[in-house]
């Protein structure tokens, strides 16, 4: 507990956060899909983008997340679910600036098109932080229980490394190749919480991201370490499908008054379908209830 106390000091010194703009983001933001991440995502369904965010943005993202942590206090992650031994937040297009830049941040927005084709929208976007010394492991599951269906692939997350992944600190495991298999782990292994032969861990640094294609295999592990692990978490589906979390409900009208036609889009907030599909059936989690 002491480091996350440790941790709301420093954050305490970061100076407001002011709007970025492209000029923020690294070189690498700027650099087209080459043929060797093409292969990887569609092979092994993950791509990792090793310091990807500049250190402006990855210090104003976790300080905003830490604000709105001590904000909501027991309520954190209730609009969509709250999990064992780890804090969630969810709904954050509504919380903050600064998460409306990174769900459209163009070279994002490429990597996730090679998934799921070219029409697609936000699903949700929501934080998690694996508590220190927790010793939850997520069982594996695909998110949004989801299953390529005949037009192919349809869920795709993008995961934001606010911390350091490690061996020891509950970095993801995942099964690479799994996204290929049309199935979910649950209806096939008797302990989907246990280790699967396959799996590997994704580790990296603090202010890398990951394109994952989710209908792979995985699961967070356990903490073993004195200190939060912490990711955003943007996730985006093709256009025919359900929103994880409906954004036309759950974003403000004040918020939704200032967005940009770019950002009204990748929200969906002007689509009939979309209101037609997740006006009922929005929240579905891969293993959450
Ligand atoms: O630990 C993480 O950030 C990702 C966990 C995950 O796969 C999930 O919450 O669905």
């Amino acid at each position: 507990m002491s480091c996350v106390a440790g941790m709301a000091l420093e954050t305490r010194r970061t100076p407001p956060y002011t709007p970025l703009d492209r000029g923020d983001f690294q070189e690498s933001d700027r650099n087209p899909m080459n043929e060797r991440e093409k292969q990887h995502l569609n092979d092994e369904g993950y791509l990792l983008l090793e310091n990807f965010m500049s250190k402006e943005l990855l210090e104003a993202v976790r300080h905003r997340i830490e604000e709105i942590f001590a904000e909501e206090g027991e309520r954190a992650g209730a609009e969509f679910k709250q999990e064992p031994q780890s804090r969630r937040l969810a709904n954050l297009v509504n919380k903050g600036e600064i998460f409306q830049q990174i769900i459209v941040i163009p070279r994002v927005l490429e990597y996730v098109s090679h998934v799921l084709g070219p029409r697609f929208k936000l699903s949700s976007l929501n934080a998690r932080s694996a508590n220190p010394y927790s010793d939850w492991v997520q069982p594996l599951h695909c998110d949004a229980g989801a299953v390529p269906d005949e037009k192919g692939y349809w869920v795709c997350n993008v995961i934001w490394l606010l911390d350091d992944f490690t061996t020891e600190n509950g970095a993801i495991r995942m099964v690479p190749g799994s996204h290929q298999w049309g199935i979910l782990p649950q209806d096939v292994l008797p302990d989907p919480q246990g280790p699967h032969a396959d799996e590997v861990l994704l580790t990296g640094r603090a202010g890398s991201a990951v394109i994952m294609n989710v209908h792979m295999w995985h699961g967070a592990t356990a903490n073993r370490t004195g200190s939060a692990r912490r990711a955003l978490h943007s996730f985006y589906c093709r256009w025919d499908k359900p929103q994880q979390q409906y954004q036309k409900k759950l974003v403000s009208p004040e918020v939704q008054r200032r967005l940009s036609p770019e950002l009204r889009k990748i929200l969906a907030l002007d689509d009939p379908l979309n209101d037609e599909l997740s006006s009922e059936k929005s929240g579905a989690s891969g293993f959450l209830r």
